[in-house]
């Protein structure tokens, strides 16, 4: 972001076709047949064929049993999904590199389990949980969204997880309670791009919602994609989506969830606050000081097929978040 210019995808990473896009027209035209309604609610899983040769992260038993009962999500009308490939394979991860083939490169040995995730700040019920531990009392679902990342590209991804504010709700905030920051996971020996001379960012990554926009319910704590565990590239075992902002706020490998009272010192923010602002809501009318941000290139994209469309105010979300936004300028709020 900062240092890049946005890379473009190597012709060899488009993918046909993917299964997947067949088997949502017959789950489309079984929805239409009401032949779903009858068996009941549909399984994440059930969607995913992956094409030959690809390799699925299953990820802990436990958590493979409750990935296994996630209830299938609502596609987007008109907008088909990524393919598998590119979304574990064109990723933003810099503690594992800058460039987007980096993350799946380098991440595969990192170790995502057993995982400890520390809930503190003004809160109830502080202390450090076992990931299972927190997990338990959710019931996963998939929920298919845009990503638009700052630096102008996107995808539609299906992810697996439940509200963050069923977790918040859970742990129980105080009054004093006006934020939610995340932190990454600091670990310069599973983590190549937070060591010595390659080191690029402030480490650890570090995010922070506002309290009500934790408490929305399109805000997500992902523990899945594509019907399975998330591979270490895309955040395991613990990432944040929140669909409506730039990419750079959904922090990945997340152990501490903290709320303050203040603004928390969010990575980007910190490191170029004229260049990425605390809120980070999608806007097509707020250019990068770089770049244009009116539109998108959504991938899969090639040279010859670049598939650039228009940018939406709050990445299509708006019907849903605009609200939380009413009387603040979104020129100086960026
Ligand atoms: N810890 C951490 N989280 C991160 C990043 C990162 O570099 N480190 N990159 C962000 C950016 S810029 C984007 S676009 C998304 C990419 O998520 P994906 O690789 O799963 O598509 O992750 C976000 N979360
Ligand atoms: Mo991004």
């Amino acid at each position: 972001m900062l240092i890049k210019a946005p890379s473009d995808i190597r012709p060899s990473e488009i993918t046909p076709e993917s299964v997947y896009r067949q088997r949502r027209q017959l789950i489309k035209a079984m929805v239409g047949g009401g032949l779903l309604m009858a068996a009941g609610p549909a399984l994440a899983l059930e969607r995913y064929e992956l094409a030959e040769g690809q390799r699925r992260y299953p990820g802990p038993d436990w958590l493979q049993q409750k990935l296994r009962a996630a209830r299938a999500g609502e596609p987007l009308e008109g907008e088909p999904l990524a393919p598998y490939r590119l979304i574990t394979g064109h990723n933003n991860f810099y503690e594992f590199g800058l460039d987007k083939q980096d993350p799946k490169a380098r991440a595969q040995g990192f170790v995502t389990d057993p995982w400890r995730v520390e809930i503190g700040g003004e809160v109830a019920n502080a202390g450090s949980y076992h990931l299972e531990d927190l997990l338990k009392p959710h019931a996963l679902e998939e929920r298919i969204y845009r990503l638009r990342c700052v630096e102008g590209w996107s995808m539609v991804i299906p992810w697996i997880g439940f509200p963050l504010a069923d977790l918040i709700k859970r742990v129980e905030p105080t009054g004093n309670a006006r934020f939610v920051e995340f932190t990454t996971l600091h670990d310069p020996e599973q983590m190549p791009g937070q060591r010595g001379f390659f080191s690029t960012l402030q480490w650890p990554y570090v995010e922070g919602l506002r309290m009500d926009e934790a408490m929305h319910p399109l805000t997500l704590l992902a523990v899945g994609v594509y019907g399975d565990a998330l591979p270490p590239q895309n955040g395991a075992p613990l990432r944040l989506v929140v669909p409506w902002k730039y990419g750079f706020k959904s922090i990945k490998s997340i152990v501490s969830i903290r709320f303050t009272e203040q603004m928390p010192k969010a990575t980007w923010n910190q490191t170029a606050p004229h260049e990425y602002g605390f809120y980070a809501n999608v806007n097509p009318a707020v250019d990068h000081p770089r770049w244009s941000q009116a539109t998108e290139r959504r991938l899969p994209s090639s040279l010859f097929s670049p598939n650039i469309i228009d940018t939406l105010p709050f990445n299509g979300y708006a019907e849903q978040v605009a609200h939380l936004y009413s009387g603040m300028d979104l020129r100086k709020w960026y």
